[in-house]
């Protein structure tokens, strides 16, 4: 058995890694690290709460994160703080999980010599024109906008010079936008779909036209196992669908796919700083290690991941008044 130590695993990527895990690799041994802030949810692990171990617990304590480390044969680490939004309202705890518990894990990988994946995104380098075929690459320079992109960065950083400066063996991934189930209702997709089921109306951000790479959540994890088992120590992998949509359009369809007038929807305050476009070149990710997204169609994983959140309210109608409560008070 190989123990694998997740942060972040009762968030919405981490939680499907860990079901994803479970399924098509059953040599691992799992142990969850979670602080459970608003985002973690002991829920998104229930069903597989007697197959892993969870701990509840901080990655800023280098205490706790020592122990977890030496214990496992290889750390995941997907725990921060996630939401554009969030950091634009109060960016401290970006700070404070992002880099500084990326500091204190790499801390504890280099002390027991252990195998680690930092998980990442493309925002680190900042966007792209809205009218271009332009895409990132593994090369381009970083370039961060908001203060969550910038703490992603520095934490890439980090894990890069710890690669070089002390040898820890880790690797690295940029992912595009994910989407699938178990993903807060802060976020875009599910926070227009929810909208609809609570006949509230769908909202965008200015005129709609910023641009997002939409990656299924189960081609990102399958992506991570890839570069666990074949990547190359100290490099970094761009994860990205192809699938590029502008928001209007997305909005347009999950009203469609909902039985709803595709005009039904409001143009609201846009996001400070807002990021025109992403896109991902992927192509060292598919030709290196072979890997292909099994999701190519937008549409039908738009239509899957309305009846997930259609037929499992249990998870997200109890949150979603304080989700909306906080969009008002700062004007979305
Ligand atoms: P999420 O907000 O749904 O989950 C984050 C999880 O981390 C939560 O369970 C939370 O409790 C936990 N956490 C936060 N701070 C912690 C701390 N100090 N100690 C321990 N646990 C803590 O986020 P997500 O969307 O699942 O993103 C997971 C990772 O993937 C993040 O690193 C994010 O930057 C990255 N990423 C996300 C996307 C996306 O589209 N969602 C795309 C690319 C990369
Ligand atoms: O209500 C909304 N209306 C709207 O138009 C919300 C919540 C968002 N938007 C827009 C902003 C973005 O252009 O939709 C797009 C997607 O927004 P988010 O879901 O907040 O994602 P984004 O800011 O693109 O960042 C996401 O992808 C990269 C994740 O939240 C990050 O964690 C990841 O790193």
């Amino acid at each position: 058995m190989t123990r694998l130590l997740v942060t972040g695993g009762a968030g919405f990527i981490g939680a499907n890694f860990v079901h994803h895990t479970l399924t098509t690799r059953p040599e691992f041994e799992i142990c969850v690290l979670d602080a459970l802030t608003y985002a973690g949810n002991r829920d998104n692990l229930k069903s597989v709460a007697g197959d892993i171990r969870f701990v509840e617990g901080d990655i800023c304590d280098t205490e706790l994160v020592d122990r977890l480390v030496a214990d496992a044969d290889l750390v995941v680490h997907l725990a921060a703080e996630s939401h554009v939004d969030n950091s634009l309202r109060d960016p401290e705890p970006f700070v404070r999980s992002n880099v500084m518990g990326t500091y204190v894990l790499l801390e504890a990988v280099r002390r027991y010599d252990r195998r680690f994946h930092h998980i990442s995104t493309d925002e680190v380098f900042g966007d792209l024109p809205l009218d271009s075929e332009e895409k990132f690459t593994e090369a381009s320079p970083y370039n961060p906008s908001s203060p969550y992109s910038a703490t992603k960065a520095s934490s890439d950083m980090l894990v890069r010079a710890w690669v070089r400066s002390f040898g820890v063996a880790a690797t690295l991934s940029n992912c595009a936008n994910n989407y699938g189930p178990y993903q807060h209702a802060e976020k875009f997709i599910p926070r227009q779909v929810t909208n609809v089921l609570t006949d509230r109306l769908p909202k965008l951000y200015g005129s709609g036209r910023n641009v997002r790479e939409w990656t299924h959540v189960e081609d990102h994890n399958e992506a991570v196992h890839l570069i666990l088992e074949k990547g190359g120590i100290g490099e970094t992998y761009l994860i990205g669908s192809g699938c590029e949509m502008s928001n209007k359009a997305i909005v347009k369809i999950l009203l469609e796919l909902m039985g709803k007038p595709v005009d039904r929807y409001e143009e609201i305050l846009d996001r400070p700083g807002h990021d025109l476009r992403y896109a991902n070149d992927s192509s060292k990710l598919r030709t290196r290690l072979g890997w292909q997204p099994r999701h190519r169609s937008l549409r039908s994983g738009l239509a899957a991941t309305i009846d997930w959140y259609r037929e499992n309210p249990w998870w997200w109608a109890s949150r979603k008044d304080a989700v909306e409560s906080a969009y008002d008070a700062s004007g979305r």
